[in-house]
């Protein structure tokens, strides 16, 4: 970049400008939170951000043989003539400094032949515009980026960040699943430090894989804006993290109860079985989840009157026999000239368009459909307008699927708009925000509506999604493997601020047996949120459905749930006032203890229990 040429400070911000007529702007947000990011046009504006925490923001500015060091009240920060930016302490010990080796490009290999066999033919590409590149020692360990596959710790490990909605059993060598979040936790023999890339386009982490030294983390568009978070201990650095995009309201208790679905109980007789059920065989219950066949042909906010005739009725007397209902809302609206919601939401133009002005059409359940423009604030209004048809049913919570957004006629082409408040917004611009920002316009339908802290639960997320919703893993299979993955996945997305998240007990996916539900029911009942939940077509997985002797061990894990509520409530108020995750890798609470930094098959719930299940 050649020499620093200029730099200017106003309020909470350094600009400094380069040579090469390259400019660096650092916000200081609190001592150790520093925004590093490229001017660029709006960027006051964040989708994850709902209001800066502006803490500490006092610092000073020295200039130095290298360049500037600014120091905020826990920070130092060095930006040197070449652009190099480094984080240390105040004793000027390093917390992380810039990667300046040589990063290696793979030669090109032709691999169509791959494709032929159905392989992936698809070589990953380390070319990319925007990149932030950070040394890795050889101690250092990584957390966070939300759900993703494979390990605890992610050294090695290359992913992308792109909502994904894939029904394949996940398997480690994913790169990406249904939620981004570009937050990533350093820990090491230094200080930990967190980065979290603010870039809601298509993003890259190579977490040490392509070189065991470089933490690349990329983009092609939007963008050059990260945040880094620095403190004592890595519950500091979540903290931070948190406090800037947002922590999980404290639930209703019933939420952190017991949750039973399956796609789907189809009508009212089943659904009355089945709460008979929970009676007969004395498995405390708080919520039944209805999936997507309770509605009208899968037109959202309608409800099939034949199948469930006198809806509101059942969920009452439901709701005094102490069930609660959820349901689920996707986001696809059916094509359908007769039907309001669609009719309404055309002439208010509340849906996506194609560059030319058409209303972009893909399929999904209702089969043709349309996709609400979520990042337009008057949207967010009109749909979370549309709750109070599902409120006033009686139901409790909204349970939001296929939000990435899935389709099932391609992908949604990247230059589809979407209306925002200030500009419209290309589809890959905003593509993994959109299940964020659904959820957010529900939080605040049912809020309003129900004068209840609101409980939702998404599969798409982004960067603070906590904010407004729970979240679950989406599709994994009634499969030995994702057992065992459920614990590295649920403790890095506590590790990435969201705390009330859970797998689908059982299993989704393939047929469940016995035992694996018993080994799950052991995981599920001390997972944040705890529901079992199952596909059309796999066996019942209610506990009811294998041997006495499944049933008598279920009974027994989910009464154990029902005894841990107050300490889980607990949690969960802890988590508001310092974000801690509720289900934790060991890590979290003996960071000391290296033996626990890759430790992917035992967690603690809080810091007074340990869970070592058999996986
Ligand atoms: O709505 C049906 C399912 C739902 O049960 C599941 O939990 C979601 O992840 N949904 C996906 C759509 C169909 C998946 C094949």
């Amino acid at each position: 970049m050649g020499r620093i040429i200029n730099y200017k400070s106003n309020e909470n911000e350094v600009y400094v400008e380069f040579e090469n007529g390259k400019k660096l702007n650092i916000e200081i947000i609190d001592g150790g939170i520093v925004r590093i990011y490229e001017p660029y046009p709006n960027s006051d504006f964040s989708f994850a951000i709902s209001e800066k925490p502006l803490g500490n923001v006092s610092y000073k500015i020295n200039k130095t043989h290298y360049g500037i060091k600014i120091l905020t009240s826990y920070l130092t920060i060095r930006v040197h003539d070449d652009g190099e930016v480094n984080f240390y302490d105040l004793n000027d010990a390093l917390i992380c400094k810039e990667f300046k080796g040589q990063r290696v490009s793979k030669d090109k290999e032709d691999l169509s032949i791959l494709a032929l066999e159905g392989h992936d033919a698809n070589e990953q590409d380390n070319s990319h515009n925007i990149s932030i590149l950070k040394h890795i020692n050889q101690d250092d360990v990584f957390y966070g980026l939300g759900d993703k596959t494979g390990f605890l710790n992610k050294k090695s490990y290359y992913y992308e960040m792109w909502n994904t909605d894939d029904p394949k059993p996940h398997v480690d060598c994913y790169k990406s699943l249904y939620k981004s979040i570009p937050f990533i936790i350093c820990h090491g023999n230094h200080k930990p430090y967190g980065i979290f890339f603010d870039n809601t386009y298509k993003t890259f982490f190579d977490i040490g894989k392509e070189n065991e030294y470089c933490l690349a983390i990329e983009a092609d568009e939007g963008p050059y804006n990260y945040y880094f978070f620095a403190g004592d201990t890595i519950k500091d650095v979540i903290g931070l993290y948190t406090k800037l995009t947002g922590r999980c309201p404290l639930p209703q208790l019933w939420t952190l109860g017991y949750h039973q679905s399956r796609w789907s109980y189809e009508n009212k007789e089943e659904l009355l079985e089945l709460t008979n059920n929970f009676r007969k065989y004395e498995i405390p219950c708080d919520t039944i989840h209805l999936d997507i066949d309770y509605m009208d042909g899968y037109r959202v906010f309608t409800y099939d009157d034949v199948k469930f005739k006198d809806m509101p009725n059942i969920i009452d007397s439901l709701s005094k026999d102490g069930f609660k209902i959820v349901t689920i809302i996707d986001p696809g609206v059916k094509v359908d000239k007769d039907y309001s919601i669609y009719k309404v939401g055309v002439e208010n133009n509340r849906f996506a368009k194609t560059p030319e002005g058409e209303i972009y059409v893909n399929e999904v359940w209702p089969g043709e459909s349309v996709y609400p423009t979520f990042t337009n604030e008057d949207t967010r209004n009109w749909w979370a307008q549309n709750t109070k048809f599902i409120t006033s049913l009686g139901v409790k919570g909204i349970w939001n699927d296929m939000n990435e957004p899935a389709s099932f006629k391609g992908p949604l082409p990247d230059d589809i708009l979407f209306r925002g408040d200030h500009k419209n917004y290309q589809h890959k611009e905003i593509h993994n925000v959109y299940g964020h920002l659904m959820a957010k316009a529900t939080y605040e339908g049912l809020k309003k509506h129900t004068g209840k802290r609101p409980f939702v639960i998404t599969r798409a997320c982004y960067a603070g999604s906590q904010k407004y919703t729970t979240a679950w893993t989406g599709d994994n299979h009634s499969i030995w493997a994702h057992l065992q993955m459920a614990i590295p996945q649920l403790c890095n997305l506590g590790l990435s601020g969201m705390p009330f998240v859970g797998t689908d007990v059982g299993g989704f996916g393939s047929d469940c047996t016995s035992e694996l539900l018993i080994r799950w029911v052991q995981v599920g009942c001390f997972s944040p949120l705890f529901r079992n939940h199952a596909a059309k077509g796999t066996r019942r997985q209610e506990p009811w459905t294998f041997d006495q002797q499944c049933l008598d061990i279920y009974r027994k894990y989910v009464g154990l749930r029902y005894a841990l509520l107050p300490y889980i409530y607990d949690l969960f108020v802890e988590h508001q006032n310092n974000g801690a995750p509720v289900m934790r890798p060991l890590m979290y609470n003996f960071e000391n203890d290296k033996n626990t930094w890759e430790l992917n098959d035992e967690f603690m719930v809080g810091d007074k229990i340990l869970v070592a299940p058999i996986i």
